[in-house]
């Protein structure tokens, strides 16, 4: 094949995955009515794959929750714990927990906005082979007629994001284990060569971030050992999301027949030295939305032609970051549809590069253009903003906000009612007036404070209930931002989110939040957060243009959020939250560059946050705990209060951050999971925190946002927990 894609989305373009999973896990259907409806969106997306013309076909990208999870089903590598009589069951159990069983800990992919689980590797996982997933996948698609490529997670890429197993002795990590797994990966290689499979392809993104020389030496020999093995498939490794560096000889050196690597964010440099292998050059961008530029493609393809010989047209990673379709999109200015491509336009991309290539159409041009104009950065200089020291600004909010030792709060949003979801899409398709969903929204926010006040909880939040997300929201309230209808991305398992395409200048033409703030503390006599997206979160969550330096568009967007902020201030609000989850997201994944990303991811949000009084409290919200590489960022963030997601991974966050000098909120319930902590669980959990934390900079909050969970779920977590935090409070002034 001369073209192919590395991956596929797979939620449905219409997310029916999403509506299967959740009726499923809600008892509204059973296992056949899933597996019906997800062989169907397999087979769509082979039948649409091969009528655009695509050559290699990958299979196994579907996945019932998460790819490097069904990786490590496949490897039998399945926690005790967890184990069941129905597999279904084991696999949901490890994705989202089952009665009084936590769920596996899920992080980001890389620096992507899509979530994997984290698999649990020890000294005594007991490995095994279990391949019924990419064989049954593989006849599926023959039984339409089509050849495919199954798809798996890489064994150096499923170690180094694995964790150490529980009870893992010290200095033991996953990679240790790499010789038991590539055996069980021959075995694999048989099994498919046995069912007649042509191609595999290993995902080895992990191999664009700096490697360790034993790290590499391990790549060699298992990638030595796979090649070795005489009955087996040809092995593509795949690599994105960078470029290989140092890794690229290595892999060189192996005995696999195809290296694809991502030359939208790599070079071709020295693609030479895989000449006799094929090269899947990775020319169409899998992450964003814009129309790849042809010439420059050709030219690229033409290079890796001339340097390594074989060359096949593809993506520059999985096609599942984009949404499907673009041209389901007819509420778009169609000046900006023009210039997008989602998944099925990327396909017809690299199908027609490859036919251009074939023609031998651009030889006259081969010489590649310079690199891509990369925009400098306009402006060298980082202002660094500041506010007056904390104990100035503390001794302020103490006076204005004369809140209680341990103070309780939520992290911003509420659950999301139906009624309210549905008025909403009502309210869009013109059904609904604007004064009915208004009214809507304020008698949910009425509610919500109600409920806080009952529950005794400090600081108050209005709950969100006009927002549909913590970025779209503020998309669609800011010019130089365009939203899809349908251009749906997975997040975690059912979980989608619309990234907005921030495509022209930001500027915010009105005050987006400050009514909603307004009538939320009309309604009470506690303070009430004023809930804004920071400016790192809001880019890191969009599809950005790529003509302007992130750098300089997310100082435009600080900037929109900077006059948010002086608006709820001057509005009477005490408290302002300016979220920044995605903080960690954005880090370059190779050290070199990681230190020049914080020092400006940084001074955005102090652009943003510092034009509050000393008096006006700012909050910031972390979610993901691996926080470690980026401590003394969140730190130079300098918010007065800062909530982590901290209840899956309890002492080492509180070891981290509790040196902060400020105010600091360990989650004390964890919202991924539907389980209620009881209140003698939350106070164990606050009594470790104040070994890390002086009380008087303790918070008691939730850890992330509250708007996946239900309501019941929600007020029987957070009575447990003011609960929890009145009997401590309680305990610390009778001096126990
Ligand atoms: N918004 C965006 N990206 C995110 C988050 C977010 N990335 C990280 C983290 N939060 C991921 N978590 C979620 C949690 C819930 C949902 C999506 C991502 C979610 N989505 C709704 C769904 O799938 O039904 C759709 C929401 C909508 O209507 O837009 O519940 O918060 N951008
Ligand atoms: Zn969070």
């Amino acid at each position: 094949p001369e073209s192919t894609v590395l991956g596929y989305p797979r939620i449905g373009p219409d997310r029916e995955l999403k509506r299967a999973l959740e009726a499923f896990w809600e008892g509204r259907s059973d296992r056949a009515a899933l597996e019906r409806t997800a062989r169907r969106l397999r087979e769509d997306t082979w039948r649409r794959l091969a009528e655009l013309g695509l050559g290699g076909l990958p299979s196994n990208t579907f996945s019932y929750y998460d790819h490097v999870l069904d990786t490590a089903v496949l490897l039998g590598a399945v926690p005790e714990r967890y184990r069941n009589d129905d597999d279904l069951a084991a696999y949901f159990a490890m994705a989202r927990g089952a009665d009084g069983l936590p769920p596996l800990r899920m992080t980001k992919w890389f620096d992507t906005n899509y979530h994997y689980i984290v698999p649990e590797i020890g000294p005594d996982t007991v490995f095994s082979l279990d391949a019924a997933k990419p064989l049954s996948e593989v006849r599926e698609a023959r039984a339409l007629g089509l050849e495919t490529r199954p798809v798996l997670v890489g064994p150096v890429t499923f170690l180094l994001l694995s964790q150490a197993a529980p009870g893992s002795p010290d200095g033991f990590a996953p990679l240790d284990r790499l010789d038991d797994v590539v055996e069980v990966y021959g075995r694999l290689l048989g099994a498919l060569a046995a069912e007649g499979v042509g191609w595999v392809q290993l995902d080895e993104p992990a191999l664009v971030a700096d490697r360790t020389p034993a790290e590499l030496a391990a790549v060699e020999a298992a990638y030595g050992r796979l090649g070795g093995l005489a009955e087996r498939p040809a092995l593509l490794v795949a690599t994105y999301f960078g470029s290989l560096g140092e890794a690229l000889p290595v892999l060189a050196r192996t005995p696999v027949e195809a290296v694809a690597l991502d030359l939208v964010r790599g070079t071709t440099d020295d693609v030479g030295l895989l000449a006799g292998k094929t090269v899947v050059a990775g020319v169409v961008p899998g992450r964003d939305v814009w129309r790849t530029d042809r010439d420059r493609a050709l030219a690229t393809l033409h290079a890796v032609r001339e340097r390594a010989g074989r060359v096949v047209a593809g993506t520059s990673c999985s096609l599942l970051h984009v949404p499907y379709d673009v041209e389901r999109e007819t509420g778009l200015d169609p000046a900006l549809r023009d210039r997008l491509a989602f998944a099925e336009q990327k396909v017809a991309e690299v199908v027609a590069l490859a036919a251009l290539l074939a023609e031998g159409a651009g030889t006259d041009a081969p010489r590649l253009p310079a690199p891509q104009a990369q925009p400098s950065a306009s402006g060298a200089e980082i202002p660094h903003e500041g506010r007056a020291p904390y104990s100035v600004r503390a001794a302020a909010q103490a006076e204005r906000l004369k809140l209680p030792l341990l103070p309780v709060t939520t992290i911003g949003s509420f659950p999301q009612t139906g009624e309210l979801r549905r008025a909403r899409a009502a309210l869009a398709a013109g059904e609904i007036g604007e004064e009915a969903y208004e009214s809507l929204v304020r008698a949910e926010i009425e509610h919500v404070i109600a409920v806080q006040e009952r529950l005794g909880l400090d600081v108050l939040v209005h709950g969100e209930p006009e927002r549909n997300d913590m970025v779209q929201y503020f998309a669609e309230h800011l010019d130089g931002f365009a939203v899809t209808r349908h251009g749906w991305v997975q997040s975690y398992g059912s979980r989608c989110t619309r990234p907005p395409i921030l495509h022209g200048d930001v500027r915010r033409p009105e005050p987006i939040t400050v009514r909603w703030a307004r009538y939320a503390q009309s309604l009470t006599s506690r303070p009430v957060k004023g809930m804004l997206t920071g400016p790192v979160t809001i880019v890191a969550w969009s599809f950005v243009r790529d003509d302007l330096p992130l750098r300089d568009v997310v100082f435009q967007v600080a900037d929109a959020v900077r006059e948010e902020v002086r608006d709820l201030e001057e509005a009477g609000i005490g408290v302002v939250q300016v979220d920044e989850p995605a903080l960690r997201e954005l880090l370059p994944l190779r050290r070199d560059g990681q230190a020049a990303y914080l020092e400006w991811a940084v001074a955005a949000y102090r652009r943003a946050t510092s034009g509050a009084g000393d008096h006006t409290q700012i909050h910031t919200h972390l979610c993901y705990s691996d926080a470690d590489q980026i401590l003394a960022a969140i730190d130079a963030l300098d918010a007065d209060v800062t909530s982590v997601e901290s209840a899956r991974s309890r002492g080492r966050v509180l070891a981290e951050v509790g040196g902060f000098g400020r105010g600091l909120g360990p989650g004390v319930y964890d919202i991924h999971s539907p389980r209620v902590p009881g209140a003698d669980e939350v106070e164990r959990l606050l009594e470790e925190a104040l070994r890390a934390v002086p009380a008087d900079r303790l918070w008691v909050n939730p850890d992330c946002g509250l708007k996946t969970r239900s309501h019941e779920q929600v007020e029987a977590a957070l009575a447990n927990v003011t609960e929890a935090a009145a009997r401590l409070r309680e305990r610390l002034h009778r001096g126990e």
